[in-house]
């Protein structure tokens, strides 16, 4: 009897005992089982991917999703204490030499503008509009708030981080030159990067 239950069990006609299910189970069952567990890997694989476009339809990358080439970017510049770090879109970094760490400076939320006083060529200040990406929400500040940057953009030939200010504590401003608001510009500043382009 017990000859003929492993019999019948080996060729796959009944199934094991309920301790040797897994290994002993119908080859019907077992491949409806793995079917199963590819069908949900690939829903889950989907959602993910779902959540991520979700996520990227929601980010403000300009007019003609300018700023969008330069999502996953970063650029960085060494100034006193820290290597400062702008990842294009997402985030701002102050980062130790002294082997202390990372600190967020910011997430990226939006893009703005202000005004930043600027010196013609003939010596006189006056006010510019400037394209502004807005970083918040980064660490907190120790007694003070979340650190923000407020990254000034300029058109320039290269992605290039040119100054770093603390202007209020753990409140930055990163002074950053890109070709990707040259179009927006003047005239004036539209021929300054035309000119550091035919100095190479
Ligand atoms: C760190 C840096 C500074 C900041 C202080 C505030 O040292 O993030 O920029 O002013 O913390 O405690």
């Amino acid at each position: 009897m017990a000859n003929i239950r492993s019999a019948l069990i080996s060729g796959g006609v009944i199934a094991g005992s309920k301790d040797d299910s897994d290994s002993k189970e119908l080859p019907a069952v077992k491949e409806a089982r793995e079917r199963l567990s590819s069908a949900q890997s690939a829903l889950d694989s989907t959602k993910s991917q779902l959540r991520e476009q979700k996520a990227d339809l929601s980010v403000d990358f300009g007019v003609d999703s300018i700023f969008r080439a330069l999502k996953g970017e970063c650029i960085s510049r060494d100034s006193g204490e820290y290597n400062y770090e702008l990842c294009w879109m997402k985030q701002t970094k102050q980062k130790s030499k002294k082997g202390r760490g990372d600190t967020t400076m910011g997430n990226y939320v939006k893009i703005g503008s202000t005004t930043v006083d600027e010196a013609t060529s003939s010596g006189q200040i006056i006010p510019k509009e400037k394209v502004v990406l807005e970083f918040a929400n980064g660490q907190s500040c120790w007694n003070g708030p979340s650190r923000s940057t407020k990254v000034i953009l300029d058109c320039g030939e290269k992605n290039e981080i040119t100054k770093i200010t603390e202007d209020e504590k753990c409140i930055y401003s990163m002074f950053v030159t890109t070709p990707a608001v040259c179009e927006a510009l003047s005239g004036e500043d539209a021929g300054k990067a035309k000119g550091a382009k035919d100095e190479l």
